[in-house]
Order: structure tokens, then C-alpha cells, then sequence
């Protein structure tokens, strides 16, 4: 008998392809909160247009192959293994700036914070809703992975009603990085209780992400992952306890994993002023320079 080689791995370590499984499509007609509080998350096809993913796309991909870091053609988003980011942005303020323009360009928030993905999250909350302007943008180059966290202790000083929302920017293959959830994590408590009085921003000793090892962790709660294979118009939601992470880009073309995360919640609820109005101040005090994607792709050790 052949044995497949699996080509789903975490910080290169294999993951057996009889531990990933499918997520559950829900329908806009389903009860959606119902869904959500059952699996701890939404997985919705087609609720944006395709056409406002592309010219998003385009957009980010046109900037960074200005940066020297994709090749040509530059819709194709292939990693050049090169970059003049830091040439033409020499510090972190303006590397933060450089990502904080693509990040609230007209193209990604036209799909992010757009009247689609809107709807839809008042019809989870059935209510006015209202989302961050602070938006966490990835390109995420072969090799690299997110590691293991629950949300709530990177934005507690909010509302607990905050869902987050993880959007493809183009189609991603299960073997290019895609986002996995663990299977029922959202009712882990041990978990939770480990998380719930940590703020990241407060307390330095300790890491936002979870340290157990993510294959030792599926094991011990007799978990799965679950994932798919994510098309341009889909998206990913979930609560603040669902432990996720990121599979590594193990893509075979050189493609960079161009996603967005943002987060909504209900308009009448406060909202953490850490990622809300212009210029949102975010983790550290950085604005977009917390994020790794605002620093050149050839200097991205790790995927925070
Ligand atoms: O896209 C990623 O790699 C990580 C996204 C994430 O952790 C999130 O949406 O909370």
C-alpha cells in the first residue's frame, strides 16, 4: 500500500490528513446564531463579490510588487523572494504607515467593511452592528504559520459579544496556509480559564498564544481540524474562545496567503478603543506596525 504524504504541516511538523476535516458550510437562510454557538463558528461561501475580492487583490498585490516583493505578473502574487520595503520605508513609523494606507484603501474596505459582510452580521446579532477600523491585513510568504491562540486576550477591553471575521483575498488552497479551527474548542475551559484575566498588552510575561503543542493539544481533547479549501466571496467567523491558527504556507508555486481579519460586534456595545477611530493605536501603541505583514516579507520570521 502507497502512503500519501501529508502536505499539511505546523512549523514543519507533519499533520495526518485523517485529522483535517471539513467545516460546516452554514446558509445565510440558516439560524445563524444557533449554528454559531454550536460549532463556535460560521463558515459562509460567496458573501462577498468577486469582483470587489479582486480589485482588493490587485490592490495589495500592485503595492507590494512596487516594493519589489512580487513578481510579474503581479495578480499572479508570487513571492520574489526579494524586497525594497525597507529601502523606501527605512523606519517602523513608515513601514506602519505604508500598511496602514493598504489597509484603509478604498478596495479592501469596500469588502471587509462592506454592506455584504454587514448584513450579515446583523442578522447574527440581529442588531445594529459595528466593527473595528483598526483591520489585520496578511501576506503570508512559503513556510510561515500563525500560531495557536484564542482572540480574546489580544481585544478584552471591549464588549465579549465581539466576533472575528477571517476573510480570503483570494482562493487558498488547504496546502497554501489556510486558517483551521479546532473542533469544538470553543467549549474547551481549561483553556478559557487560562486566557480569560490575560490582556497581551498588559502583561508581558506571558504570551497570547497557546504553547502546548497544536498536535499534542488535538490529541489530549480528541479534536480535529477543520478547515477547507477557501474561495474569493468566503468567510470564516468565530467567538473570542475558538482556539485557530494557521496551517504553514507550504505552496508549491511561491504564492503569498493574501487574507484580511476584522471584527464586529453589536453597535450599542463599547467597543476596545485600542482598534477603534483614525489612526487606531492598537497593540503596543504601533498603529499597523504591530503586524508582521508590515514589515518586508523577506524579514518575516514569524506570522503575528
Ligand atoms: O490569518 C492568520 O494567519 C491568522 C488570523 C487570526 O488569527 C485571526 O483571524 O484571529
Amino acid at each position: 500500500m502507497t502512503k500519501t504524504i501529508s502536505s499539511y504541516s505546523i512549523n514543519k511538523q507533519l499533520i495526518p490528513n485523517h485529522l483535517i476535516k471539513e467545516l460546516n458550510v452554514s446558509k445565510i437562510s440558516d439560524d445563524l446564531k444557533h449554528n454559531l454557538l454550536k460549532d463556535g463558528y460560521l463558515f459562509i461561501r460567496n458573501i462577498y463579490s468577486k469582483g470587489d475580492i479582486k480589485n482588493a487583490k490587485d490592490f495589495i498585490l500592485k503595492h507590494l510588487h512596487k516594493v519589489g516583493e512580487v513578481k510579474d505578473p503581479y495578480y499572479d502574487g508570487i513571492f520574489s523572494g526579494l524586497s525594497l520595503r525597507r529601502k523606501i520605508y527605512p523606519t517602523k513609523f513608515e513601514l506602519g504607515k505604508f500598511w496602514q494606507k493598504i489597509s484603509e484603501s478604498n478596495q479592501l474596505r469596500k469588502v471587509i467593511n462592506g454592506k455584504e459582510i454587514t448584513n450579515l452580521f446583523e442578522n447574527i446579532f440581529k442588531e445594529k452592528v459595528a466593527h473595528f477600523s483598526f483591520a489585520w491585513l496578511r501576506a503570508v510568504i512559503k513556510g510561515k504559520a500563525s500560531p495557536l491562540h484564542i482572540d480574546h486576550p489580544y481585544m478584552n477591553r471591549g464588549t465579549d459579544k465581539l466576533l472575528s471575521c477571517w476573510t480570503p483575498l483570494s482562493s487558498i488552497k488547504k496546502n497554501e496556509g489556510v486558517l483551521f479551527i479546532l473542533k469544538n474548542s470553543h467549549n474547551w475551559q481549561d483553556i478559557k480559564e487560562n486566557f480569560l484575566e490575560h490582556d497581551i498588552d498588559l502583561n508581558h510575561n506571558k504570551p497570547g498564544h497557546i504553547l502546548e503543542n497544536t498536535l499534542d493539544l488535538v490529541f489530549r481533547k480528541k479534536s480535529f481540524f477543520l478547515t477547507s479549501n477557501f474561495e474569493p466571496g468566503d468567510c470564516l467567523i468565530f467567538g473570542m474562545f475558538t482556539v485557530h491558527g494557521s496551517f504553514d504556507n507550504n505552496t508549491t508555486t511561491g504564492k503569498i496567503r493574501l487574507s484580511c481579519d476584522t471584527r464586529f460586534q453589536p453597535y450599542s456595545e463599547p467597543m476596545d478603543h485600542r482598534f477603534s477611530g483614525e489612526n487606531p493605536s492598537a497593540h503596543g501603541g504601533l498603529g499597523y506596525s504591530c503586524l508582521t505583514s508590515s514589515t518586508p516579507l523577506t524579514e518575516n520570521v514569524k506570522n503575528k
